[in-house]
């Protein structure tokens, strides 16, 4: 099942939430500020740890004072036009994150809008691929949650869903 929640992914209680990060893995803003706050210093101290991230791939972390068991982080593309394969990293991204999920046991997982904030992917493009690989992965998991911070964002994610 696929289901779209508005509102702050750090309030989830679910296996895993997914994190929108950067390279270093050492927290920024956006989602990634929110998810370091809310699971506490400890967390910055684990990603530091993990070598960092190349864009497209994805790696797991506990979630610490977060209601999630774990926190998995990927980094998505930073948009420049669409013709620096903006598009396959950001398919890697929610590929990679399920398979490290599968890997860990999750069930039930929650992501983010990756890559459609400060980094700048055009929204309908980015959910479309998002709505996607969510599919692919669907029968493999007991609860999908696409997590949107805006009602606008939550309102492409059912229209796209309802295709
Ligand atoms: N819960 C759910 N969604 C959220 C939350 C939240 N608490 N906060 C923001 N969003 P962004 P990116 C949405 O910019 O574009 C960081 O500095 C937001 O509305 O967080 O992948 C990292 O360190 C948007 O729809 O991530 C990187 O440097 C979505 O999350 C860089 O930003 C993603 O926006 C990554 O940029």
């Amino acid at each position: 099942m696929i289901r779209v929640v508005q509102g702050d992914i750090t309030r989830l209680a679910v296996d895993a939430i997914v994190n929108a990060a950067n390279e270093t893995l050492l927290g920024g803003g956006g989602v990634d500020g929110a998810i370091h706050r809310a699971a506490g210093p400890e967390l910055k101290a684990y990603t530091r740890t993990l070598g960092g991230c190349r864009p497209g791939d994805a790696k797991i972390s506990p979630g610490f004072r977060l209601p999630a068991r774990f926190v998995i982080h990927t980094v998505g593309p930073v948009w420049h036009g669409g013709d620096q394969g903006e598009a396959e990293v950001l398919r890697s991204c929610y590929r990679r994150s399920f398979e490290v999920a599968l890997e860990n046991g999750v069930r039930t997982i929650a992501f983010p809008a990756i890559s459609t904030g400060v980094y700048g992917y055009p929204k309908e493009a980015a959910t479309r691929i998002a709505v996607s690989v969510m599919r692919a992965f669907e029968p493999r998991f007991d609860e999908i949650i696409a997590c949107c911070f805006s009602a606008d964002d939550a309102e492409r994610y059912r229209r796209l869903l309802a295709e």
